[in-house]
């Protein structure tokens, strides 16, 4: 099969959508999430030792990446969820893109046995299966209700889920939903 059939083919099948699409532009203002690992794209070449202070300090290594600034994650199809937040116990409207779609920007669809490590500012990171992603429908929120989110809150960006909406999840007390959720996320390592 030449490429162009392959491309057809996969786009057709609803499968590769990202990868048949035309490549999205670089950042053009300061970079919120670096994706790096299983990615098919890059804009951006390897962990710079001297430059990349806190990627260095958070002992990541990468040859390759995809960054992304806030226009980008915005620009993607938005989701609306509505957990209640362990930090004041009641609901709030977050929204931003799945995760997946977010992954899938940079060329990266994980398996579902795949773990994807969501790591924030403060060091703080998660590494959750693929499938437990797809099954919760993370979003990387970029707002909460309806604005923007402070570094120093919970933004820039927030890794999250509808917790309420997870039956198991929704069972556990308020305080145990949450630890797959970074808040401050910063950079996303795809693993095999
Ligand atoms: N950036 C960041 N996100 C985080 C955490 C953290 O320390 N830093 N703690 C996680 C854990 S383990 C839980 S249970 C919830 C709430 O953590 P907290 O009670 O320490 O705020 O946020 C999660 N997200
Ligand atoms: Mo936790």
């Amino acid at each position: 099969m030449d490429k162009r059939h392959f491309l057809g083919a996969a786009l057709a099948a609803g499968s590769m959508p990202s990868l048949a699409a035309p490549p999205p532009r670089a950042p053009s203002g300061p970079v919120l999430l670096t994706i790096s690992g299983g990615i098919r794209r890059s804009n951006r070449g390897a962990l710079d030792p001297a430059l990349d202070q806190m990627m260095v300090k958070h002992k990541l290594e990468f040859t390759r990446a995809f960054a992304l600034d806030f226009s980008m994650v915005a620009a993607l199809p938005a989701r609306t969820i509505e957990p209640t937040l362990e930090y004041d116990g009641k609901p709030h409207t977050l929204r931003g893109p799945l995760l997946a779609d977010v992954l899938a920007l940079a060329g990266a669809q994980p398996a579902d046995t795949a773990k994807v490590v969501l790591r924030a500012v403060d060091g703080y990171a998660a590494a959750i299966p693929m499938a437990q992603a797809r099954m919760w429908k993370m979003i990387v929120a970029t707002h909460l209700d309806g604005r923007p989110m402070a570094l120093g809150g919970l933004g820039l960006l927030w890794a999250v889920y509808d917790a309420d909406r997870v039956p198991e999840m929704a069972a556990r007390p308020i305080k145990e939903r949450f630890g797959a959720c970074p808040w401050a996320l910063y950079h996303i390592e795809v693993q095999a």
